[in-house]
């Protein structure tokens, strides 16, 4: 049996109260892959506008080693300038209602999808005390060539741009999503290891960052690759993983973030 409780089923067969974000947190559950939730033909188009950046996004480029970049500012690499951080998500935010325009529109679809699967919880983006707003999502950028190195996402909490979530957020775990926009022509995979974050040595950390690469292999994995218009809901909190390089002549580009539970539980918070 593999050690990744991985589900996969149809955005259609959804019921409206399911409690999947929940079996997430109990360990029943570590990976679900929810099929068709956007149309590929409308994503198409908006995976042509990322290519020229029509909206304007601004860009944060990974380590130079990926390759790669995202649009959009995370805020685990704000250096905890939420205020910069602010700025931009709502800049962001208003991008991507433009880069959308004509398809279902990226927040409330996403946002519809994560109520049907968190039991009747409200999902919101964390807000700040001046009304301020985080962003639910960033754009992963991935040309050929590009690849993101292992991590997880539970790492992030132990930076500065934390301070103000890490009072919000129930820190047992995140969750991350992700839509395929545009998928990879050949690899591009989402690649999640058996390693979880509690077994990482600390001699595997590198300026803040896991650093597990060497030995990573010697892990079990399996390896997913969701088509256009699929969102991939796994616990990227505690497992570690990568996406493999990506081959072909396109770029695979993907929307998303984190999606965890408020402390005290009544709500979800959705973020990047
Ligand atoms: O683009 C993906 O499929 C996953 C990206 C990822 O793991 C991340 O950005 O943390």
């Amino acid at each position: 049996m593999s050690f990744f409780k991985l589900e996969d089923l149809r955005y259609d067969e959804l019921a409206p109260d399911g409690d999947d974000l929940q079996r997430f947190y109990r360990g029943e559950l570590n990976g679900l892959v929810i099929r068709g939730v956007f149309d590929p033909a409308e994503l198409e188009p908006i995976a042509e506008r990322l290519d020229d950046n029509t909206p304007g996004f601004e860009k944060t480029l990974f380590p130079e080693e990926f390759k790669a970049g995202f649009f959009g500012l995370a805020v685990d690499m704000s250096e905890g300038d939420l205020k910069r951080y602010a700025e931009s998500a709502a800049r962001f935010r208003q991008n991507c209602r433009t880069l959308f325009e004509g398809a279902s529109d990226f927040e409330r679809r996403t946002f519809e999808m994560l109520g049907k699967l968190s039991g009747g919880r409200p999902v919101e983006v964390p807000e700040f005390d001046d009304g301020g707003t985080y962003t639910p999502a960033t754009i992963r950028w991935l040309p050929p060539g590009g690849y993101i190195r292992t991590h997880c996402g539970n790492e992030c909490m132990t930076r500065p741009g934390y301070s103000h979530l890490n009072r919000l957020i129930d820190n047992t775990d995140q969750l991350s999503y992700f839509l395929t926009i545009r998928p990879a022509d050949t690899g591009g995979e989402l690649v999640v290891y058996s390693l979880t974050f509690d077994e990482v040595e600390p001699s595997q950390f590198s300026y803040g960052h896991t650093d597990v690469e060497p030995s990573i292999e010697n892990y079990d994995s399996v390896t997913i690759k969701p088509d256009a218009g699929d969102v991939i809901l796994f616990d990227g909190g505690r497992y570690l993983h990568r996406v493999s390089p990506v081959g072909g002549a396109r770029t695979r580009w993907t929307i998303g973030g984190f999606v965890g539970f408020s402390q005290g539980g009544e709500r979800n918070y959705v973020w990047n």
